[in-house]
């Protein structure tokens, strides 16, 4: 599974590889969505078929759930399982408060969901993730088509009235099309290069009529674990 993996994809596997030995026999187990979670999927598909431990995938994403499948984990929704032990997932920002930026994938939704009803949330990540103040990486935001437009003018008016540095709005694309997420939705991505109050900006985003949610993750992170290239990991 690992031979000639570049620096990059070294460091997404050891991150994976440490945090899937969090998962104990008989857990519920939330599996995130993107490059980083996909590896954690694959290892821990591994410790499925080689140690034959037992676990119950909720999936982040319909290409997680897809991937679960194909690497031998068993698939339940979240309704069947309720509750979890845990989810491992990727992130695009974390700060030193481990409140991250997630989203990127276009996942955050169901991600948010499946990590706030697991009792440890794990992030797994390379270190140029890591940032002083969360807002460098373009904040998604998912709305419902209906109104997308009065919706952005509603954020970016929000926007105008919070601690941040830049403020552009741009409807996410997939080619000439809007973006569609798994439940049907669009995403607004907000540069804002600095989130001052990252607590109150999600407050005030997800008032917005339209807003499904949005990608700030705070207090929902438990641990974070770093892979490095020259494959040393870092557990925060
Ligand atoms: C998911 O995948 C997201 O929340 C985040 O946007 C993205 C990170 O992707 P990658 O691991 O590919 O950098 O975890």
């Amino acid at each position: 599974m690992t031979s000639n993996l570049s620096p990059i994809d070294t460091a997404k596997f050891v991150a994976a590889k440490r945090a899937v030995e969090f998962v104990e026999d008989g857990m519920r187990v939330g599996l995130g969505t993107g490059s980083t979670a996909a590896w954690m999927v694959r290892c821990l598909g591994e410790r499925v078929r080689e140690e034959g431990l037992k676990v119950s995938g909720v999936p982040t994403s319909t290409r997680t759930a897809e991937l679960a499948r194909q690497v031998g984990i068993k698939v339940i929704s979240l309704d069947d399982a309720r509750w979890l032990d845990i989810t491992i997932d990727g992130a695009d920002e974390f700060d030193g408060d481990l409140n991250l930026i997630k989203g990127g994938g276009g996942a955050l939704l169901q991600e948010k969901i499946v990590a706030t009803a697991s009792d440890l949330m794990i992030v797994i990540t390379d270190p140029s993730k890591k940032v002083d103040t969360l807002g460098r990486f373009p904040l998604p935001v998912e709305v419902i088509p209906f109104g997308w437009q009065t919706t952005k003018a509603l954020v970016e008016e929000t926007l105008a009235s919070l601690d941040v540095l830049g403020q552009q709005a741009s409807l996410r694309m997939n080619g000439e099309a809007p973006f569609v997420t798994d439940e049907g939705n669009h995403i607004i991505d907000l540069h804002l290069q600095r989130i001052g109050n990252a607590r109150q900006m999600s407050m005030v985003l997800n008032q917005i009529p339209g807003v499904v949610e949005n990608g700030l993750f705070i207090d929902i992170c438990d641990k974070v674990v770093i892979g490095h290239q020259d494959g040393r990991v870092e557990v925060e």
